[in-house]
């Protein structure tokens, strides 16, 4: 279901013409009211009034995670604290947290945002929703639930943890519709397999999956485990949260971006040079309707690519490309780049293995090391040591045939492998510790 008719299937003309005021309206109001933007567009010698068309938004600077950093915590801010009604921080995993702030507005925004990105992944009032999204500083978990009350769903906010209680609730409820990070679906698939309960047993028919990237491979993995279609979401706390673009669950390829809302780029990450579409770099996004916390051309260090072909769900909103990685996620092993879900997804090609993983990272004299650790179940651990070895070596065979890399492989013991509410570890980097 379209949610919003008007606006996600805006013909591109009419939609760019919204785009270009409502940029001008952000470009002027930040530089009146926040001191970064005002110093970093005068030291680019570019002022709003010489945005003419949205080409000219390339001119503009970038701001980056640091630039939130250096402003830590309210300085970017553009309204005063007495219209701020809400704030969330980042995880934090790559640093300190970055502080985001909305209106009433902004969270008015943020819910049309989620109910038409429930919606795109095959959520109607009808529908109950089992959001197992973290509620607290973490936009996932209000997130989903403003959208979802938005809509018209019903919304059970269990949050993350408590496992066992979820799947009890899972059974005596009947939810349709579950929301968490893929990671935690597993964990939740898991436990209900050792309570005796199946999911075929339950009323799931759509997952909606984020927060973390997540192969397709994993997706097949989740589909079979959990019985029902697994849709990807994205989104980051300083772009607005979960909601910035999602798959239609008619045609899962490529997530719809919500363009009335933000401007997407996609740029060289090491000239900042703009990327025609079709090409893979950073994604960059510009808010156009925020208005506590307003972003220009924010790097996300995202990996992505954008596709203007128009989609068969009849959105005529742009579609960037499952998110393969961050940039600072990347390994880089004896000189050969590779990601974290590029070793999944050959992970999840070996059937006797489980779709939990580790990375560990390490350095031996000058040389980078990886060992992938990966849990094989119960019934293949009893088995004779030769075999295990043998597998370890096919799985090693395979990474480095697929992806260049030579790596350890070590399976470990079923629940080795420490399970995770929220997003999941995949990487222990322990080369500077
Ligand atoms: O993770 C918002 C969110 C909540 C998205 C629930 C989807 C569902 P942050 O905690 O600020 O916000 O983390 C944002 O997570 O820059 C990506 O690196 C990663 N990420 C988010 N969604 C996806 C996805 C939320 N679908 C950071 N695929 C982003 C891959 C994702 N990575």
């Amino acid at each position: 279901m379209i949610y919003n008719m008007e606006f996600e299937t805006m013909p591109r003309e009419a939609l760019e013409a919204i785009q270009l005021r409502r940029l001008k309206t952000t470009l002027d109001r930040v530089n009146a009211t926040v001191p970064f933007y005002r110093k970093k567009f005068k030291e680019a010698g570019i002022s709003p009034a010489g945005v003419k068309s949205l080409k000219d938004l390339q001119r503009l600077p970038f701001t980056t995670k640091q630039d939130l950093r250096d402003n830590y915590p309210f300085g970017m801010f553009a309204v005063p604290m007495d219209n701020v009604v809400r704030i969330h921080a980042s995880s934090g995993t790559t640093g300190q947290s970055t502080v985001v702030g909305y209106t009433a507005r902004d969270i008015d925004t943020w819910a049309e945002l989620m109910a038409r990105s429930l919606a795109a992944g095959g959520a109607t009032r009808g529908d109950m929703i089992h959001n197992a999204y973290g509620y607290g500083l973490f936009t996932g978990g209000l997130g989903v639930h403003y959208g979802a009350e938005k809509l018209g769903a019903s919304v059970i906010p269990v949050s993350g943890g408590n496992t066992k209680r979820q799947i009890m609730l899972m059974k005596d409820f009947g939810p349709t519709i579950l929301t968490s990070t893929p990671s935690y679906a597993l964990h939740l698939a898991e436990a209900a397999e050792e309570m005796g309960i199946s999911f075929t047993g339950l009323k799931f028919k759509y997952g909606i999956f984020g927060a973390e990237p997540w192969s397709e491979n994993m997706r097949h993995e989740i589909e079979r485990k959990l019985n029902l279609n697994a849709v990807d979401i994205y989104g980051l706390s300083e772009v607005i949260g979960p909601g910035v673009s999602i798959e239609c669950h008619e045609v899962k390829n490529g997530l719809h971006i919500f363009e009335d809302h933000f401007i997407p780029e996609i740029i060289n990450p090491e000239t900042g040079d703009v990327l025609p579409y079709g090409e893979t770099g950073e994604l960059v996004f510009t808010s156009l309707t925020k208005e506590a916390f307003p972003v220009i051309r924010y790097r996300t260090r995202d990996i992505s690519s954008l596709h203007p072909e128009p989609c068969m769900c009849g959105r005529t909103l742009v579609r960037m490309k499952k998110v393969s990685g961050r940039t600072d996620d990347m390994l880089i092993i004896r000189g050969v780049n590779v990601f974290p879900s590029q070793i999944e997804s050959v992970l999840m090609e070996i059937n006797e293995i489980e779709p939990h993983y580790q990375l560990v990272l390490d350095r031996e004299g000058n040389l980078d090391t990886l060992t992938v650790q990966v849990e094989i179940g119960e019934r293949l651990f009893s088995d004779e040591v030769k075999q295990l070895q043998d597998l370890e070596k096919r799985i090693a065979k395979n990474i480095k045939e697929y992806l260049g890399v030579s790596a350890m492989v070590k399976l470990v013991e079923p629940k080795a492998i420490a399970r995770s509410e929220g997003k999941a570890v995949r990487v222990i980097d322990k080369r500077n510790i």
